[in-house]
């Protein structure tokens, strides 16, 4: 299968810069969408996800595409909750499996039921084994997930093992929108060891440190949505939070070399 022209950008960037920063929108909450996508792009966020949990109504997706589309250039990701998260407009739509889900429902009933509208809109899929972990927020809760605990890694590097096996080529460690607490670094870098696939984490990150330490543990790709979400100093936030990723890569590649 060939691969699309998000995925292949997505792929580049990191070669290039050692990590991105994806910005998520989500279409129920997020009141301010025009100021949040041009702060993005001018702090160098690399893409957009456009998804929430609870959001549920398609138009609200195709709006706040519609708005992400006409004040940036950067690419669109669909970052779907369900079949109603189908929207016309984006560049592509994480074709996504919820693999520790305990109904099936979210680990393929969806994609089944999806896949013709995704292909008759043009959207490009890009596959990934999405991973939930911790307390895992309302992702976890309307995933019917059991969620991975952060104290056994082990389990996590087998479900990331047997994704990346599977064909899967993005791995995504979620551990819930708003939480308290994001991925843990020891844990980032077990699975990251293990896989050759990018490694994306969510959930949590806040703050300039978080995305250093998160980036340096592994991560190859961080998103970020809450903090968007109700800070004021939105363009100063991103910074912080990018700057603190393109340090989290430096280090990594030092570690590297
Ligand atoms: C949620 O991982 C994403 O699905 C981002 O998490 O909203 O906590 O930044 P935050």
């Amino acid at each position: 299968m060939q691969i699309g022209k998000t995925e292949k950008y997505l792929c580049e960037k990191i070669e290039e810069n050692g990590f991105i920063h994806i910005t998520l929108i989500d279409p129920e909450k997020m009141n301010r969408i025009e100021e949040v996508v041009r702060a993005a792009e001018a702090s160098g966020s690399s893409a957009f996800m456009v998804g929430g949990s609870t959001s549920h109504r398609t138009s609200d997706y195709e709006e706040a595409i519609v708005k992400i589309k006409s004040n940036s250039k950067l690419p669109v990701i669909i970052f779907p909750s369900n079949v109603a998260s189908i929207a016309r407009g984006a560049d592509a739509i994480w074709f996504m499996s919820l693999l520790n889900s305990s109904n099936p429902y979210y680990i393929i009933g969806a994609q089944v039921l999806g896949i013709k509208t995704i292909r008759e809109l043009g959207l490009e899929t890009i596959p990934m084994a999405y991973l939930i972990l911790g307390t895992g927020g309302a992702a976890g809760y309307i995933g019917d997930a059991r969620p991975l605990p952060f104290e056994i890694p082990e389990l996590t590097v087998g479900y990331a093992m047997a994704a990346e096996a599977l064909g899967f080529r993005f791995i995504y460690l979620e551990a819930g929108s708003g939480v308290a607490m994001h991925v843990p670094e020891k844990l980032i870098t077990m699975v990251k060891k293990c896989i050759n696939v990018p490694l994306v984490v969510g959930g949590g990150i806040r703050d300039g440190l978080a995305a250093e330490n998160v980036v340096s543990a592994g991560a190859d790709v961080i998103v970020t949505g809450d903090v968007l979400e109700e800070t004021s100093i939105l363009e100063e936030k991103l910074y912080e939070i990018i700057e603190g990723g393109r340090k989290g890569a430096l280090k990594k590649a030092t570690l590297k070399a």
